[in-house]
């Protein structure tokens, strides 16, 4: 009579001990090396990364993207991910990339991960906005510019604007009108430079008031690089009706008005002076300079931490609206490249079984009849890059078994071979042994491997049917 035996097999195992980094957060599956050479502390790490082409399998978590330096603990302070940004353009969102940014904390050749994970594996919360660069604005929280700071000074009755647009219901253009100049309605274009998000300030919606020189600015506050700064880059947009001469733009760093020549504006509808910069065209004229960069060498301020203020300040007439967009603000930029993708250990086990001896055949074409032994094979593979270790295959026998027979347990490299093996005890500690019940079998450490190439080990041990 053939017994119907049930197996009831678990798999346990350790993933911490890899030969290569140590795993920062092992409820992340999947990271990448980002390799930067000659680094400098406080540059501005930049790459776009394709995560579908660096093999991720499935749906990417926008929200699950760290940069981890390689000690497998620290997070770096100050990182983003904008999903809609990829090489300088507007990128479609939840397409599997994105641009990754964040400030570089160690000097000379650096080795960061990038970790990040499939939807599939269940969603990880996003780092908040207050730990972004947000220069691009994607970043912010509603219409505030997170990590950014924003003042103002001799405001009258209406309020400027200096907020983060488009902000709720309105377009790519907006109904503009000057109702304290020329009385003339225009539809001022509302479109970042790139991204969905951008920041305005001065008088766009509500008219300058109250006669005084009106100032609203926006500030961020960085560490420049001791050497190889570079340079501060950001996108402006000046539109209205009022002239450089009547209302304005300046630079601020620290408190000094910068000559504005340094800022490399080259636009048409643009004049700079060293104290300011503003519309060509002569008051009353509607214009808007569309996108232009400004490029300021921060080779003055090389290891100093400096806070660039870009200021609207109006005359004190009240009329003919002018107002600047900004966008991408960035500074100090180094450049990075991406490893293999790789995996954290990924096991599986499959078991099969064969009749090694009956009492009534022996070997010879033996049955699973009582008194049988049989062997019983676990195969483990392990498709992941690193190597898992403590991999031990617990098994737990019901009473059609006699648990005392269990014998010759032994673990062998490559796949399994039921029939073929030879009988032998090789458990190591702290595996079982002969007559031990529950049964440990102990892989220990199973090398990293590929789908596409497991690292296979099999398991055996024996035990007679009751
Ligand atoms: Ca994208
Ligand atoms: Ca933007
Ligand atoms: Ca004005």
């Amino acid at each position: 009579m053939v017994k119907h035996i049930v197996l009831i097999c678990m798999l346990t195992l350790g993933i911490y001990g890899n030969a290569t980094d140590p795993w920062w957060d092992t409820t992340w599956h999947y990271r990448a090396e980002l390799n930067i050479n000659s680094a400098v502390v406080n540059q501005t790490g930049k790459i776009d990364i394709d995560f579908a082409a660096l093999g991720l399998p499935s749906a990417l978590d926008e929200n699950s993207i760290r940069i981890v330096k390689s000690d497998g603990t620290t997070v770096l302070t100050t990182q983003e991910f904008t999903d809609n940004l990829y090489a300088d353009a507007t990128d479609a969102l939840n397409n599997d990339r994105g641009e990754v940014k964040f400030i570089i904390e160690d000097a000379g050749t650096v080795k960061y991960y990038v970790y990040y994970d499939t939807t599939a594996n269940g969603t990880k919360t996003a780092l908040p906005n207050s730990r972004t660069i947000n220069g691009n604005f994607e970043h912010s929280t509603g219409s505030t510019p997170t990590s950014w700071t924003t003042g103002q000074a001799n405001i009258g009755t209406n309020q400027p604007n200096n907020e983060v647009h488009p902000t709720g219901g309105e377009g790519t253009t907006v109904s503009v009108t000057d109702t304290g100049g020329t009385g003339q309605t225009r539809n001022a274009n509302n479109v970042s430079h790139t991204g969905s998000a951008f920041h305005i300030h001065g008088y766009r919606d509500r008219q300058e008031s109250g006669g005084n020189a009106e100032q609203t600015w926006i500030e961020k506050t960085f560490t420049v690089p001791s050497s190889n700064a570079g340079n501060m880059t950001y996108w402006l947009r000046v539109q209205g009706w009022d002239s450089a001469q009547y209302d304005n733009i300046r630079v601020i760093i620290n408190g000094t008005t910068i000559d504005q020549n340094n800022l490399n504006i080259s636009n048409s509808a643009i004049t700079v002076n060293t104290t300011r910069y503003g519309e060509s065209s002569g008051y009353t004229t509607y214009a808007d300079s569309g996108w232009t960069q400004a490029s300021l060498s921060l080779s003055s301020y090389l290891g100093q931490t400096i806070t660039v203020r870009i200021m609207h300040q109006t005359a004190t007439d009240n009329g003919w609206k002018f107002w600047q967009l900004i966008d991408d603000m960035e500074w100090s930029l180094k450049s990075l490249t991406t490893g293999a993708q790789e995996t954290l250990p990924n096991m599986s086990v499959a078991k099969s079984s064969c009749v090694i001896a009956d009492p009534v055949n022996g070997t010879s074409n033996p049955k699973r009849i009582p008194g049988a032994t049989i062997r019983y094979a676990f195969q483990v593979s392990n498709t992941g890059f690193v190597d898992a270790s403590n991999v031990i295959v617990d098994d737990t026998l019901n009473a059609s078994f006699n648990t005392a027979s269990i014998a010759n347990l032994q673990i062998q490299s490559g796949v399994c071979n039921c029939a073929g093996v030879t009988s032998a005890s090789a458990n190591p500690a702290p595996g079982t042994g002969n007559g031990v019940h529950p049964i440990k079998l102990n892989f220990g450490t199973v090398a990293g491997g590929s789908v596409g190439s497991p690292t296979r080990e099999c398991g055996y041990f024996e035990v007679d049917i009751q």
